[in-house]
């Protein structure tokens, strides 16, 4: 591939998380996809001379989005769940009465992996439309073979379908299937010794998962599937605090997982092991939004330890319906109080480390893919503090 030069640009590298001050005047220089040069312009080098040029008349460019935590492959939708709580069921209530994620199993299975992907095409395009170029997926709606791998194929095929890459989470511990109901330790040893083996050989997951909670699974029984899966190669990441306090954090921690997620209930011990572990803490604010949850993550104790925070839109059909990074980065700011530089580092580099893909993607710096975003407007603080306004311009990745 030739070259392309990027010019005229005002630049928030993301190279220091805590710095958006743009650079004036700067260029970018993508070979083969990879940045070769991001700076000034005055310091580019001869190889941009025979460049493809786009002027990019002064607009603010970012590090292309980076939503870390997903579950865009699913099938149907909750909006009559969604009215049953409006009524005043609680999400509890409704999972132990056989809705919630259990409901979407159903749906999913029903659904054909060509039907999962063409419904999670329209919700990626939301995504891409707001200036994402990589996003996670993850499976936990299927908890059959059949299914499970067909929605991991299906995740696949979102990132041969679009220019996104993809990054699949296997999510076996998710919900116990109706049909294991009275069977759990048969269902938790199928999957440590059946259903992860089979995902794993296909090459269909780049990291598990799983829901650790009152209504979901222990941290006994997660123990068990992460160590299954370290052998195969796969890190860890967890829903962990979301609803109680159960030791998730530190046990994602002891597993060295890539990242926690939600942490509403999550305490100092769980923020000071994640630290020294190296976890991202993901945020979730479009959860806590739909649960009307009141605890909030506790975002001093993150910051006071060093521990570094994503930001990611959940988006799934039960508890976070949303398909707007944007938004995300505004909830985050505002139900959260992360500062505007915590937010888009939430959707860039730190969620790149959650990912495992520091080196490759999430800043604007030399080596890694020329991923990005490129918007109408003069400070980043418009990107977080706008609601439901999307001014991006373009978007590259790798490049094009
Ligand atoms: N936590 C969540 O918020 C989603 N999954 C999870 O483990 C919700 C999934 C759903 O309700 O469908
Ligand atoms: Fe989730």
């Amino acid at each position: 591939m030739a070259a392309r030069l990027f010019r005229n640009a005002r630049l928030v590298s993301m190279a220091d998380p805590a710095d958006l001050v743009p650079v004036e005047r700067a260029a970018i220089l993508a070979v083969d996809g990879r940045i070769a040069y991001a700076g000034a312009e005055s310091g580019l080098p001869d190889a941009a001379r025979d460049a493809e040029t786009i002027d990019l008349e002064g607009r603010l460019v970012t590090p292309g989005l980076i939503d870390c935590h997903t579950h865009l492959v699913y099938g149907g939708d909750r909006a009559r769940e969604f009215e049953l709580r409006l009524a005043g069921a609680s999400y509890e209530e409704i999972a132990r009465a056989g809705g919630g994620i259990v409901a979407t199993v159903a749906a999913t299975r029903a659904a054909g992996e060509d039907g999962l992907v063409a419904s999670a095409l329209a919700r990626l395009d939301r995504l891409i439309a707001e200036g994402v170029t990589t996003v996670e997926v993850k499976s936990g709606y299927g908890l059959d073979l059949e299914t499970e791998l067909a929605q991991l194929r299906a995740a696949r095929r979102l990132g041969r379908g679009r220019k996104v890459a993809v990054s699949t989470t296997f999510l076996g511990l998710h919900a116990l299937p109706p049909e294991w109901r009275q069977n759990r330790a048969g269902y938790l040893a199928w999957v440590r010794d059946a259903l992860l083996p089979a995902v794993a050989a296909e090459g269909l997951a780049d990291s598990v998962d799983a829901f650790c909670e009152g209504i979901a699974f222990s941290p006994a029984e997660v123990d068990d599937f992460f160590a299954a899966a370290r052998p195969l190669g796969l890190p860890a990441r967890l829903h962990a605090a979301q609803l109680s306090a159960l030791g998730g954090a530190a046990l994602a921690a002891r597993h060295k997982a890539l990242s926690a997620d939600h942490l509403e209930y999550t305490n100092e011990e769980g923020a000071t092991a994640m630290a020294e572990a190296g976890t991202v803490a993901v945020l979730l604010p479009g959860a806590f939004y739909m649960l009307r949850e009141t605890r909030l993550p506790p975002v001093d104790l993150f910051r006071r330890h060093g521990v570094r925070m994503a930001v990611a839109t959940d988006s799934n059909p039960g508890t976070s319906p949303l398909t707007s990074p944007l938004l995300a980065m505004n909830m985050a700011a505002t139900l959260f109080r992360l500062t505007v530089a915590e937010c888009l580092a939430g959707l860039t580099i730190n969620a790149a480390a959650a990912l495992g893909l520091e080196n490759d993607t999430g800043s604007i710096v030399t080596g890694k893919w020329c991923d990005l975003a490129v918007w109408d407007a003069e400070r980043p603080a418009e990107l977080v503090y706008r609601l439901g306004f999307n001014p991006l311009a373009a978007r590259y990745w790798r490049g094009e």
